[in-house]
């Protein structure tokens, strides 16, 4: 059985963590699974991604500690890296995803959450970066991504106190957009990314550009990129199909991706 599953149904595609016998914790075969997978996804044709965890229990419980319990420095730095750049991959992939967090997700799980565009989890969800309690600093993306989602001193708090929090806090400091019960999530999960995926693609992957690119310029600079992507929409089959049918009242739009 595969360490990440990769289906597609419809405009959807989902990425499933499936290691449940080890809570679907990353080793660096999961690390490398999850990059092939992302190779399996047609981007004609798929136009959301939902990721989630094999089981009821976990999304994904952290890197795996066995493995990295004996890393050098060096393979330390190496593994940190391979894992930010699955992540970054997944972040800067065009097709927008969704976190599904069906359970624990800590440490390498909540980076993995942060690393997809939105967040939904079930009501038994538990956020978390324990690393600085194992001895070492969050390495797959959560001294950087989880300040930019939340307060600045929520996150020092998080990281530094290493305490976890349950799905109701995740939803008061913003880290998840919505909670539902467990046996609703995936439900939850495929409404949202059918409702993304309704829309012209080239406009949603034009806007996650601009989106991703410009939150870390200064805003003359930002506002820049918004110019270039809003430009980029234009004389497309979808921007005339969108204007069209907003002009001659017609519910049916059908957008290409052209
Ligand atoms: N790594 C390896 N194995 C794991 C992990 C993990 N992160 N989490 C769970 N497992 C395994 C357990 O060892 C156990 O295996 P076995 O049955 O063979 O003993 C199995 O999964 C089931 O786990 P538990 O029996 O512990 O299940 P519980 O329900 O009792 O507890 C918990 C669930 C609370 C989630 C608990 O398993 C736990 O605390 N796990 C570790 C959580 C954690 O600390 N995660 C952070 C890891 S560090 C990290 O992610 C750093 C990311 C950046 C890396 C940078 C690279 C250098």
């Amino acid at each position: 059985m595969s360490l990440v599953l990769y289906e597609a149904e419809g405009a959807i595609g989902f990425l499933t963590i499936n290691r449940p016998e080890a809570l679907n914790a990353l080793n660096a075969d999961v690390l490398d699974a999850l990059d092939k997978a992302l190779d399996q996804v047609d981007q004609n044709v798929i136009r959301c991604l939902i990721v989630t965890g094999s089981g009821e229990k976990s999304f994904v419980a952290g890197a795996d500690i066995a493995q990295m319990s004996t890393l050098t420095k060096a393979e330390a730095e190496a593994f940190s890296k391979k894992g930010n750049d699955v992540f970054r991959r997944l972040e800067t992939f065009p097709i927008p995803s969704i976190a599904a967090v069906n359970g624990f997700a800590l440490g390498g799980g909540c980076e993995l959450a942060m690393a997809c565009d939105m967040r939904i989890c079930s009501d038994n969800a538990m956020f978390g970066q324990p690393e600085v309690g194992l001895g070492i600093t969050p390495g797959f993306g959560g001294t950087q991504r989880l300040e930019r989602l939340v307060s600045p001193g929520m996150a020092k708090q998080m990281v530094l106190a290493a305490r976890n929090i349950k799905a109701d806090e995740a939803l008061r400091i913003g880290l998840v957009n919505a909670v539902y019960p467990q046996e609703e999530l995936m439900a939850a999960a495929k409404k949202l990314a059918g409702a993304i995926a309704a829309n012209a693609p080239i406009a949603v992957r034009a806007s996650k550009q601009a989106m991703n690119e410009g939150i870390d310029l200064p805003m003359d600079e930002a506002v820049v990129v918004e110019e270039k992507c809003f430009g980029s929409c234009f004389e497309t089959h979808d921007q005339k199909e969108g204007m069209g049918a907003f002009l001659e009242k017609r519910k049916e739009k059908t957008f290409t991706n052209s």
